[in-house]
């Protein structure tokens, strides 16, 4: 009698796992506590994909808001990264001195158009003066969400909030104002649009200086009935994206290079690696190019446009670490006795003061 072998299991099929090994579930967070719906919810989604197609490691990821719906987004992803919500519209100085004392930290900021352009706006002007390298997205619903639906100062001229109020101030375009205060990556997306923001995302944590995404984000409870320029109707009718948009990191470039037909597309390459990859739709135009960028901005605000995609990207631009010449050292674990004076020495000072 022959006894037959049985044919071994077929292994189980696993997770699937980005380029360092990790399972999506790994860049997930808390359960959002926001309303079902909200635009909020699906940014960080789409942070989460494109932390995750990155390959970014979660360990090395510093998570920093402020207050607001928005800003409560950075417990809703990546659970073993570091993170800090601080005051209302001061996340910037925070980041900024996480940033000094660890500068291998991959900084992800999250606000909101009230946390950046109303209390925070003295805070936030000095990040981009700076160029502190750090993703900065702002979820912008045009209202306070968390406060119950005021308008806030990127609300546009004439719109309504579902009382019927309607918004007699001029908005302030966070991008116009970045390009102008030197931020060198700056875009503008749509939360339903979440093709184009994953691309736009992973372009932004590519980029070694300060990167800033304006994302319209709507607030389903406050902000998203006709009359409003933030709902999804009214983005879905109104959004013109200015490009498609891609970016092919390192590790993906020579399998992409095949198919591209030659002369279709803009390659942006980057200084860390990868390419940001741009199709026209339409119209000539070159982020690159500042003027025409500010141009483009000015033209599409003064007509009340919903203009979305990159505007603005200046690979090369020196960034704040660069600028203060910090060496290669990170400050956070530098010994004691290399980050404060001995008992000798501050003696010394005090004897030079008498
Ligand atoms: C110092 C201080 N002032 C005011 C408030 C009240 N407050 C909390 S959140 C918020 C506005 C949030 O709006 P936004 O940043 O647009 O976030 P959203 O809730 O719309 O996502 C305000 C005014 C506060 N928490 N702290
Ligand atoms: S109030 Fe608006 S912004 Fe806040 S969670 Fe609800 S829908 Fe989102
Ligand atoms: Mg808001």
């Amino acid at each position: 009698m022959s006894i037959e072998t049985p044919p071994a299991p077929a292994p189980a099929a696993g997770p699937k796992l980005n380029h360092i090994g990790l399972p999506i579930v790994d860049y997930q967070g808390a359960k959002s506590t926001l309303c079902a719906g909200c635009g909020h919810d699906v940014i960080t989604n789409t942070i989460i994909s494109a932390l995750w197609e990155m390959g970014v490691e979660p360990h090395r990821v510093a998570k920093m808001s402020g207050i607001g719906c928005s800003s409560k987004t950075t417990n809703y992803f990546l659970n073993r990264a570091w993170g800090f919500n601080a005051v209302h519209g001061r996340m910037p100085a925070v980041a900024t001195g996480a940033l000094l004392a660890n500068r291998t930290l991959v900084t992800v900021g999250v606000s909101g158009d009230g946390d950046t352009a109303a209390i925070g706006m003295g805070q936030f002007v000095h990040l981009l003066r700076r160029n502190m390298p750090m993703l900065y997205l702002v979820e912008n619903n045009g209202v306070y969400g968390l406060t119950k639906g005021q308008f806030s100062p990127t609300a546009d001229y004439g719109s309504k909030l579902k009382t019927g109020v309607v918004n007699d101030l001029p908005p302030i375009d966070l991008c116009t104002m970045a390009i102008e205060l030197g931020c060198g990556f700056v875009a503008r997306s749509f939360s339903a649009d979440r093709k184009q923001l994953l691309q736009i995302l992973k372009a932004a944590v590519a980029h070694r200086g300060l990167s800033l995404i304006d994302v319209i984000s709507p607030c389903v409870t406050f902000n998203d009935h006709p009359g409003s320029t933030k709902s999804y109707d009214y983005g879905r009718t109104h959004e013109q994206p200015l490009h498609e948009i891609g970016f092919v990191p390192e590790w993906e470039q020579a399998a992409q290079e095949v198919d591209v037909p030659a002369g279709e597309l803009m390659d942006v390459p980057m200084p860390n690696g990868g390419t940001i990859k741009i199709r026209k739709v339409g119209r000539d135009f070159d982020p690159r190019d500042k003027a025409a960028a500010l141009d483009l901005l000015r033209v599409s605000s003064a007509k009340q446009e919903f203009l979305t995609g990159l505007f603005y990207v200046e690979p090369e631009k020196q960034n704040f670490l660069d600028l203060l010449n910090l060496g290669p050292a990170v400050l956070a674990t530098l010994p004691e006795s290399k980050t404060r004076p001995s008992r000798a020495a501050l003696a010394q000072i005090m004897d030079e003061l008498k």
